[in-house]
């Protein structure tokens, strides 16, 4: 097993003192991306002691240390896991040949471009939650929140060192200019569509953790196939910080789910929002909005980018080792298409659908946590029941982009879609009632109204403990 230098200036398993030309890039860049943590890093905590998890090793058992840590004395680094000896590209057209320990000139360009895109993410993450410590409805989750953030940081760190280590002037550039874009600017915003919109609200933090950041997960997965090994290796050591981020989501709304349920058997009519809490089909239009957002994270269902990046090597399917085929070649996928008003299945060639291959296991471990919410509810003796959206419903990317579908996938006239959108989607009115209930608790064991307590608290800590020293 590697071994982690915790004590270098940055911190790192990745032997950088023996690459200085390296050492220094990322020196250089160190000042410029800590001033991005101060200016665009959660707003008004920069000064707390948070309760937090610190990665110092890689291996599965004991990565982690738990500590309080002052948010910009985190130490952020660079962690890969370990090699894996002799290993050979799983998929495409180099299936069985060995992988690539440097960028291929060939695929320099494309790599570049996925792993600029992945890397934008992460500080656009950290941008649009930088407000929610001043409404966190406990200590608990304002800890959660601020861990989440600080993972955040280390995942930029994790591309800006590929940047660095294997694509010259170019890489170092392009590391500037992803502290230099911002969520929401209009002049020079975030890549992809969902890391532009706002997170005000600590419901829409909870949708974004459990739908947004799963898309993360799936997308590392898919990039941990990649042949590219520096790639493969640096995601593979995301994905074991990834698995908090999707907790504190799902998590995060089941409790709200049962604080719902608690408070509508509190009521004479099983109205929450009489007993300040959020209603079930207002936490289901919340629902909509970021799985669809999320969905269009997966790029078009018919993509000849998809396609070259599966032929190349770079980019492969989740679990591509459980595939009997490796080369999806003449094989055709299923899809509804929109065709005069109408959707009919075509088929397409495979390699096209790999994007929708990869969201159809996005949407199975979506579904996933969706039923746990519901047996919440089936426990509590209330009958609504929540339920993922079409794949066709709100899409921006895509076949079914800007085409009007009820959330059931049948296609809807204009008129009608605009009459109905806010049955689906948060509207004003859900906004300002959601807005309203957003009042930060400082005081540990404490907690906000509309949410209930976690069973335990963190690392076999109980819930009242003090997560964050505030001042
Ligand atoms: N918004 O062939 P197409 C995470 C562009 S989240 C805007 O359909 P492709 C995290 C596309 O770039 C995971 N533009 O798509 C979560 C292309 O442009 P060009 C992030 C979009 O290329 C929470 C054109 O449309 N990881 O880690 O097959 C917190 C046609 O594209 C969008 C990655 O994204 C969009 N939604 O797939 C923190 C992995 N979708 O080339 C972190 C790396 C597509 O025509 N990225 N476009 O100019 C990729 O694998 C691919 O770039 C995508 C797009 C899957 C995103």
């Amino acid at each position: 097993m590697s071994t982690v230098d915790v004590n270098a200036k940055i911190p790192n398993n990745v032997d950088l003192q023996h690459d200085k030309r390296l050492l220094r890039a990322l020196e250089q860049w160190q000042p410029n991306y800590m001033q991005w943590w101060m200016d665009m890093g959660p707003a008004g905590f920069q000064g707390a002691d948070v309760w937090l998890r610190t990665a110092t090793s890689v291996d599965a058992e004991g990565w982690a240390h738990f500590d309080y840590v002052k948010m910009p004395d985190y130490r952020w680094g660079i962690f890969l896991a370990d090699p894996v000896p002799d290993r050979k590209i799983g998929f495409g057209d180099g299936y069985g040949q060995p992988t690539w320990p440097v960028v291929p000139g060939e695929h320099r360009n494309t790599l570049r471009r996925l792993i600029v895109t992945q890397g934008d993410t992460e500080p656009a993450s950290v941008e649009q939650q930088r407000m929610l410590g001043q409404t966190a409805p406990s200590l608990y989750d304002m800890r959660n929140l601020f861990q989440v953030n600080v993972e955040e940081g280390r995942h930029l760190w994790a591309m800006v060192y590929l940047l660095h280590s294997q694509f010259g002037r170019d890489g170092r550039e392009e590391a500037e200019a992803l502290l230099e874009r911002r969520s929401g600017d209009s002049d020079k915003p975030r890549i992809l569509g969902a890391f532009n919109q706002p997170i005000d609200n600590w419901l829409d933090f909870f949708m974004f953790t459990m739908f947004t950041d799963r898309d993360g997960k799936y997308q590392l997965l898919a990039l941990a196939e990649s042949g590219f090994d520096p790639l493969s290796r640096t995601t593979r050591f995301m994905l074991t910080e990834e698995a908090h981020h999707m907790f504190v989501g799902e998590t995060g709304v089941e409790r709200i789910v049962q604080r719902t349920a608690e408070l509508m058997k509190q009521d004479p009519n099983e109205d929450a929002r009489a007993q300040g809490g959020v209603p079930l089909d207002m936490i289901q239009r919340y629902l909509n909005l970021w799985f669809a957002l999320s969905l269009d994270l997966f790029g078009g269902e018919i993509s000849s980018n998809a396609a070259s990046f599966f032929a190349a090597g770079l980019k492969g399917r989740y679990k591509e080792d459980t595939f009997a085929d490796h080369l999806a070649l003449d094989q055709a996928y299923r899809m509804a298409v929109p065709k005069e008003g109408r959707v009919v299945e075509e088929e397409v060639a495979l390699r096209t659908a790999m994007n929708e291959v990869l969201r159809d296991a996005y949407v199975d471990d979506c579904q996933r946590g969706v039923d746990r919410w519901n047996k919440r509810l089936e426990e509590a003796g209330i009958s609504f029941r929540f339920e993922l959206p079409s794949k066709r419903f709100y899409r921006h990317i895509g076949l079914y982009a800007g085409l009007p579908f009820d959330p059931e996938g049948r296609p809807l006239g204009r008129e009608d879609w605009d009459r109905r959108r806010t049955e689906w989607l948060p509207g004003e009115s859900d906004r300002a009632y959601v807005a309203a209930l957003q009042k930060q608790v400082r005081e540990a064991g404490q907690i906000a109204h509309w949410i209930g307590k976690p069973p335990r608290g963190i690392k076999g800590l109980p819930f009242e403990y003090e997560y964050v020293r505030l001042d």
